[in-house]
């Protein structure tokens, strides 16, 4: 690579279920992995393209390293976005991939009881304490990593908030969907200094991924 010329354009991408509907979406806009690199141990990753490359890391962390500029691009569930809150990138783009919905779940049947503030077990403790302030719902959060479905059966929580794709998982367990929170699928997020400095390069490639989408 000539030295001389600028850093290739990183491109911050979600681990597991988004990566493989996000992998596609690339290649139809002529950007691959090179072949190996994603069973490397490398963690940046280059591509088809050698003004491009991809960091692939935990959802949770694509907005911090967009905010800070340790990536110019990101693709990020909305469920993370809003749970990361702020508005320290722009975000042109809904992937339209990995739809779901972050829903509010009680066991079939539940009652409200004698508990005057309810518990409520999620990973998204941020739009959790939001969405029950708004609606006048004195709760208490839980924060919990993952498994949240796990909560209302034995005992830790009233209520969860989670995401819900096809119902599967809460039917499994007993559990209803009650609300809808927020409808959730991947955005293109951008830094805001490389919407400047690099406004080429990123603008030519929102183009071409929403040229794609719209075909
Ligand atoms: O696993 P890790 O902790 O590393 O990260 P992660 O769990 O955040 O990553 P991953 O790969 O699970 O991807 C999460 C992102 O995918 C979310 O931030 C959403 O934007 C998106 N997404 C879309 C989903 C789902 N659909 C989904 N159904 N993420 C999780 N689920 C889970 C849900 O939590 C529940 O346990 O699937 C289960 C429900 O599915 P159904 O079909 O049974 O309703
Ligand atoms: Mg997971």
């Amino acid at each position: 690579m000539n030295p001389s010329l600028p850093r290739p354009l990183r491109i911050a991408l979600s681990k597991g279920r988004i990566l493989e509907q996000t992998l596609p979406l690339f290649k139809a806009i002529g950007i691959e992995l090179l072949p190996g690199e994603q069973a490397s141990r490398k963690l940046v990753l280059d591509t088809t393209r050698d003004d491009v490359q991809f960091i692939i890391i935990r959802a949770t962390d694509v907005p911090t390293f967009v905010e800070y500029g340790a990536a110019d691009l990101g693709v990020v569930g909305k469920d993370v976005l809003v749970e990361y809150g702020g508005e320290s990138f722009y975000e042109p783009l809904d992937l339209q991939i990995s739809r779901c919905r972050l829903m509010v779940a009680t066991p079939k049947g539940y009652q409200p009881g004698l508990t005057a503030r309810p518990r409520v077990a999620t990973k998204y403790v941020n739009i959790a304490r939001d969405y029950f302030a708004r609606q006048g719902v004195q709760v208490e959060v839980v924060k919990l990593y993952g498994s949240m479905e796990l909560a209302p059966l034995v005992g830790l929580a009233d209520f969860i908030v989670d995401l819900v794709e096809t119902g599967n998982t809460l039917r499994a367990n007993g559990l209803e969907a009650t609300e809808t929170v927020l409808e959730v699928s991947s955005r293109l997020i951008v830094n805001k200094a490389a919407m400047k400095m690099r406004h080429q390069q990123v603008t030519e490639m929102i183009t071409q991924l929403r040229d794609h989408l719209e075909a």
